[in-house]
């Protein structure tokens, strides 16, 4: 029952200890640990190795067959004609937005008297970042009624057996019609409209957001665009790939901030050093190294994507175990980030380890290989421009006896919310 409720009490403590651990409960999973290994996972070996039966039967229902789930020829030109919008200087033209989210996310704090939840916080911020970036300008957007769909998505999502999202046995019931729910229907509705309404619309002021640039995203190769309903599949994924994983690592920062008061004064003087009075923008990012560091020490002690699975489609060996093909092979990013064999330390929070690079098959928040996060620069950018902002302007200190409990469901949540009490500095 422990195992249903939360994935991070699956992973036996040997896994951070150990390169690989196997088993079988139906069928057979190996657990795997080992940077070299990892590699060939996701890199050498990438077409043996696609994502879960179990993940794709997830998400599937939700944003069918596009860029997280897609394999082979059909993965293949989605990425190319979406990566476009995800260079550099599109998400450097995309920062505004986020400096506009980090504002009212400070508007918001201000009004807060007593212990404030900052998961709910964050969660609000990087949603007027998705939603600013996806469906910006539509006069028919209505931002509300996409935010309580998405809620509704997730909690559904929650409900279903951890046994799935592992690609493990059935030995615990699944429920049955898992996204059936008025939720995704309705999301999927507002996404159509929206999209309709900006084909039609005249020329629009401003940067390209990712609605416009997946209108004509394109593949180079073989010159196909995208269908109106592969469109819609790949902005809802955006949405729900993109949304709450940044708002975690935003919320497990602030905690982390709140237990380490002096890297907290230090963060705040980089900060206000760099900012003074004024909101972070894309071009300060240079000018923040040590909140980037938190960053990254954040994604490994908390890494959002908690747990990463593929189901093996030919004989193969990793770290000297035999490995069939329709075994699940997981990867316990959490474990790989607290590996003893690998990091010094590794329950410490201490940012600065990332002052040298880490072993580039150690540290995985963002996966690796030609699936990599398409929106790793996207989110890394959004998350220092956010916590930076919040960083020069208030101070965040724990509630005694409201610490949260790491819990896993797709992602790793802050079980009970992050609770913090937030003065303002000045
Ligand atoms: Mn993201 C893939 C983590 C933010 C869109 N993302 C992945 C993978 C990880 C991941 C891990 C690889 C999964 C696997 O190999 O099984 N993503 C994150 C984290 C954050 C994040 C930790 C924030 C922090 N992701 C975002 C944002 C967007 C996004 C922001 C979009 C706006 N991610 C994607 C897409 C993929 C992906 C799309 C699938 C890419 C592919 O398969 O080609």
């Amino acid at each position: 029952m422990t195992a249903r409720r939360n994935v991070l009490e699956l992973i036996p403590a040997i896994a951070t200890r150990q390169p690989i651990v196997s088993g079988k409960t139906g069928v057979s999973w190996h657990m795997v640990m080992d940077p070299t290994a990892l590699r060939r996972i996701l890199k050498e070996k990438l077409d043996d190795y696609p994502k879960s039966v179990t993940t794709k039967l997830i998400l599937n229902p939700a944003i069918g067959d596009s860029l997280f789930v897609a394999e082979g020829a059909h993965w293949r030109w989605q990425r190319r004609a979406a990566a476009p919008a995800f260079a550099q200087r599109h998400v450097e033209a995309l920062g505004p937005v986020m400096t506009a989210a980090a504002e009212a996310s400070c508007r918001r704090l201000s009004q807060a008297r007593g212990p404030v939840d900052l998961f709910q916080e964050t969660v609000a911020a990087t949603f007027d970042v998705i939603s600013d970036v996806t469906f910006s300008g539509d006069g028919m957007f209505d931002r509300d009624a996409v935010h309580q769909s998405i809620d509704a998505y997730i909690a559904q999502t929650a409900k279903l057996s951890l046994m799935d999202v592992l690609g493990l046995p059935a030995w615990l019931p699944r429920p049955g019609r898992l996204f059936s729910g008025p939720g995704l229907k309705r999301m999927k509705a507002i996404a159509d409209q929206s999209i309709a309404a900006r084909a039609q619309a005249a020329e629009k002021h401003g940067p390209p957001d990712l609605l416009d640039l997946l209108l004509v995203a394109q593949d180079p190769e073989t010159g196909r665009t995208m269908t109106r309903d592969e469109l819609r599949d790949n902005l809802l994924t955006f949405i729900v790939a993109g949304h709450e994983t940044t708002a975690l690592t935003l919320a497990w920062a602030l905690y982390l901030m709140a237990f380490a008061p002096d890297i907290q004064e230090a963060a705040a003087a980089e900060a206000r050093a760099a900012l003074g009075d004024r909101a972070a923008t894309a071009a300060d990012l240079g000018a923040l190294p040590l909140t980037m560091r938190i960053v990254n020490e954040t994604l490994r002690l908390y890494p959002p994507a908690a747990f990463l699975s593929r189901t093996a489609q030919a004989r193969d060996t990793l770290c000297g175990r035999q490995v069939n093909p329709g075994d699940t092979v997981m990867m316990p990013i959490y474990a790989l980030h607290r590996h003893h064999l690998l990091w010094d330390r590794p329950d410490a929070f201490d940012p600065d380890r990332f002052l040298t690079a880490p072993d580039r098959y150690a540290f995985l928040p963002f996966g690796a290989g030609p699936r990599i996060c398409i929106g790793a620069s996207f989110a890394l950018q959004e998350a220092v421009i956010i916590l930076s902002t919040l960083l020069a302007r208030f101070r965040f200190a724990r509630v005694p006896g409201r610490e949260p409990q790491p819990r896993m469901i797709l992602t790793l949540r802050p079980e009970g919310g992050v609770w913090l009490t937030v003065t303002r500095r000045d």
